[in-house]
């Protein structure tokens, strides 16, 4: 244990203070100007790690420095508490999710307080409790009453380990985000939401967001992934059917040899019918369906097919072309059928050289041509001579009418004339898809639904909310959901026959719960509306938001799509729940990520310990801008806590000096004055500090360089080794402390009690720079008396004769060599040094 200030004692008193007068309890003041800080809730996994002290640290900062400005703050937490860990460790420890639940959030709530965190704990929530998730029912019913909400069967991704559904935004490179499992595909009937009916505005109002970082918005621009195409109109020819293909390449429309049919596509049963393919195109179906959407859509996996026996004519030159199946190409997208451009597509590529199947070059690859004399005189090149796709841009060749055309001016020209053929017609598409919400798990918010023989499957009468979770709920976790198994739960009563009915028994998404907590903030207690409209018209939009960048696509593109949703019906006001965006570093441990298995834990518990939690604040803050990974190294918190000591001495020191002082040390300081600093200088520092501070946390959040600038303050003032305790001393530490608080709250308000204030140090106004001050060119004067150097003084270096002659006269110095001696001169020379003559 390192010896220093008393920093146990010290952070226990003013996290006792801070509940004891309510300073963090908000309520809506429109006299005041508001500020919402918000960080994204944890999940309560038992205990606190170093991301969330880093998060959670960021956002503190934010929230004390806006409650000094002067505005009313609401910073609440929450436990995003359903979810999978919950039931494994259930599974585990043979516990009650619900108890373990609960457990880890009492212990986590107490690592935050200790951590000094400004929450309005007042308002926390849970979205496991009752009170919580029965608001997620009500919302799943106004989606179901405007067909947002609905169910279809289709295969969807399943994690083989998790044993439950995953959304698309859910499976990150083909594995479940949770724990990397192989997702596969599974046939199953399950609700969605239609996040798609909001596409557009998810995308168009990515405009609005200013303030967020721009990795955010291009990951939400590529996942929503809209781009235009045309769908070219291919016909089949024995049975005349048209097979629709889409298209991004319309400029390669001349190329194409070939059209691939998805395996699910409709049109594949009837075109192979009777056909000696037949046997063999059915049996590479059955293979197909066992193979997951990631390996038919890899790029580096070898990609299969059969030929179905049919031909479609390719309408731009009456072409006939082999029409194949294969699995490379998803039923879900565009039409489910491809024209296949082997030359300038890498998979059609691959594809046609292990098939056999013809190239033709439509697309002159002019960097390849200008280096290959050879090749542009012959103006087009042998497809057998090529070793990949040409993709990139080009003349366009063998295309017809369109040939010598840049093909970026092609493409549109063709699409055109396609519209005026009706050969085709342009179309958007997005990768977007609607959003799954069922889980076969049992740790979530039930689903209300029932479903009756008689009535078919009905939304459960909003008075009938919440269709409480069971409790004591055995779990094998062997599949299926779990409250299938609970007779008492599914057994229920048709709403509108009485007769016997069933209830749903799959549970929502945990990321339905986290979609709107936001809002549920501003109301916390309300039982009666999913929030109050008046307090969330007041409190949203949330003014600043952090988190980690893992939910820039999955939590934010949902929030974004509920707010909307609520918008529409009339409950919130604005488009956007988040203003501005901060994603927080990671931090890593010898650069790599913490974790159980590889033992690399940093404990914050420990650290709080040992030194506080300032002193763990601070070391984390001072590590790195918060955009960037921090290395973890203890070395930090080393520095950070000699530093806090040197702030604490400080305070001492001046205290003492103001009490009188000790004579020894005053006539040490005495002889340094000459040499060292002095305190027009120091007041000059203090207000640069004060600038350089205000504008660090407020426009870049660059909480290092603002803390690098308060260290150097804190060095200035100890250089000085003031005599007296004068005005600009007291001034220059009053800033250390103020500047310092929203960083170290702790020992900033029993600084700011030491320095005899009597409220907290948050009812203080945030300083404000004077620009005078900064403006003023500050000289260092010599004073000689009689030609011999006497002392030293710093005045502005505009000040007048009269004034300089007032204070040169005054100074203890001066006044010692001149005593009652008549001054016959006063020689100044600017800028250098006032010579009296006495
Ligand atoms: C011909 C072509 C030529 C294509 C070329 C690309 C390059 P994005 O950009 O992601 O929207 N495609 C269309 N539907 C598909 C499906 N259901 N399954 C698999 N692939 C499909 O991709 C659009 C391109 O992906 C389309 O443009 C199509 O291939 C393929 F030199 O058509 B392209
Ligand atoms: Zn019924």
């Amino acid at each position: 244990m390192p010896s220093g200030y008393p920093f146990k004692e010290i952070e226990a008193k003013w996290q006792r203070y801070w509940q004891r007068h309510r300073i963090f309890n908000v309520s809506p003041d429109a006299a005041r100007p508001k500020y919402y800080c918000l960080e994204m809730f944890p999940y309560p996994s038992g205990k606190i790690h170093m991301g969330h002290v880093r998060n959670y640290t960021i956002g503190d900062v934010v929230a004390r420095f806006k409650m000094m400005q002067g505005f009313n703050v609401l910073h609440p937490m929450g436990f995003d508490a359903f979810g999978q860990p919950a039931e494994n460790a259930a599974i585990k420890n043979k516990a009650d999710p619900g108890e373990w639940t609960h457990k880890c959030i009492d212990w986590m709530r107490n690592e935050l307080k200790q951590m000094g965190f400004s929450y309005d704990w007042e308002r926390e929530v849970s979205t496991c409790l009752p009170e919580y998730y029965r608001w997620n029912q009500w919302i799943f019913l106004q989606m179901l009453e405007k067909g947002l909400a609905y169910k279809k069967s289709s295969a969807v991704n399943w994690c083989p380990s998790c044993l439950t559904t995953l959304a698309n935004e859910e499976v990150v490179n083909g594995g479940c985000w949770r724990c990397s499992t192989a997702v596969a595909q599974k046939d199953l009937e399950q609700w969605y939401l239609k996040i798609t009916d909001y596409q557009d505005r998810l995308l168009e109002d990515l405009k609005q967001l200013k303030y967020w970082p721009e990795r955010v918005i291009t990951m939400q621009e590529n996942w929503l992934g809209k781009s235009w195409g045309v769908e070219i109109y291919f016909r089949e020819e024995t049975t005349g059917e048209i097979i629709p293909v889409f298209t991004t390449r319309v400029d390669t429309i001349f190329g194409a040899t070939y059209i691939v049919l998805a395996p699910e596509h409709p049109l594949v049963d009837k075109l192979i019918k009777d056909r000696p393919q037949e046997k063999k195109v059915r049996a590479f179906i059955e293979k197909v369906r066992k193979e997951t959407r990631t390996i038919r859509s890899a790029t580096d996996v070898k990609k299969e097919g059969v030929f179905s026996g049919a031909y479609a004519v390719n309408p731009v030159n009456n072409e006939p072309v082999p029409i194949w199946v294969a699995d490379y190409v998803l039923m879900e997208y565009g039409t489910g059928a491809i024209m296949a451009v082997p030359a300038h597509d890498q998979r059609d590529f691959l594809f046609a050289k292990e098939h056999g199947l013809p190239m033709r070059v439509v697309i002159k690859n002019l960097e390849a041509a200008r280096f290959a004399e050879r090749e542009a005189r012959r103006g087009s090149w042998k497809p057998e001579e090529m070793t990949e796709a040409h993709e990139g841009d080009g003349i366009q060749v063998n295309s017809g009418q369109f040939d010598g055309l840049p093909n970026t001016v092609a493409k549109e020209k063709i699409a055109a004339w396609m519209e005026e053929t009706a050969i085709g017609k342009k179309t958007t598409n997005w990768r977007l898809r609607d959003w799954l919400i069922s889980r076969q798990r049992y740790w979530g918010t039930p689903i209300p639904v029932i479903y009756c023989d008689h009535c078919g499957s009905l939304p459960v009468p909003e008075k009938d909310l919440p269709v409480l979770l069971p409790k004591k709920v055995k779990i094998s976790g062997e599949g299926g959901s779990p409250l299938s198994q609970v007779k008492e739960f599914v057994k229920t009563k048709c709403p509108k026959c009485k007769g016997k009915a069933r209830r749903e028994t799959d549970t929502m998404a945990t990321f339905f719960d986290s979609s709107w907590y936001f809002l549920r903030f501003c109301s916390p207690k309300n039982d009666k509306e999913v929030f109050y409209k008046k307090e969330v018209a007041y409190w949203m939009p949330v003014d600043q938001y952090v988190g980690g960048i893992e939910h820039a696509v999955l939590h934010l593109l949902y929030s974004r799509f509920f707010t909307k949703f609520l918008k529409d019906t009339g409950w919130v006001n604005f488009e956007e729940p988040f203003k501005r965006l901060l994603t927080q570093g990671m931090v890593l441990k010898n650069g790599e990520v913490m974790s159980k298995s590889k033992g690399n834990i940093v404990d914050p518990d420990e650290i709080i310990q040992k030194y506080g939690a300032d002193t763990l604040r601070l070391a984390m803050l001072f590590a790195a801008p918060p955009e960037a990974e921090i290395d973890w190294a203890d070395k930090g918190l080393e520095g950070a806590w000699r530093f806090l000591n040197r702030v604490w001495r400080l305070a001492e020191e001046s205290l003492r000096l103001e009490a009188g002082g000790c004579p020894l040390r005053r006539a040490r300081s005495e002889a340094r004055k000459l040499e060292g600093g002095s305190v027009l200088d120091l007041r000059r520092k203090t207000h640069e500090t004060i600038k350089k501070v205000t504008e660090d946390i407020e426009k870049e959040f660059k909480f290092n360089t603002a803390i690098s600038a308060i260290m150097e303050l804190v060095n200035q003032v100890y250089s000085l080794q003031f005599t007296v305790y004068s005005q600009e001393v007291k001034e220059a530490i009053e800033a250390v402390v103020i500047l310092l608080s929203p960083f170290v709250p702790h020992i900033a308000e029993e600084m700011w009690e030491k320095l005899g204030y009597k409220e907290s140090i948050l009812k203080n106004p945030w300083p404000k720079y004077n620009p005078e001050i900064l403006k003023q060119d500050i000289v260092s004067l010599v004073i000689q008396v009689n030609g011999k150097m006497r002392s030293r003084i710093d005045v502005s270096a505009d000040i007048k004769e009269e004034e300089l002659k007032k204070l040169v006269l005054a100074d203890e110095k001066v006044k010692k060599w001149i005593q009652d001696k008549a001054v016959k001169n006063f020689i100044v020379v600017p800028g250098r040094l006032v010579n009296v003559v006495v």
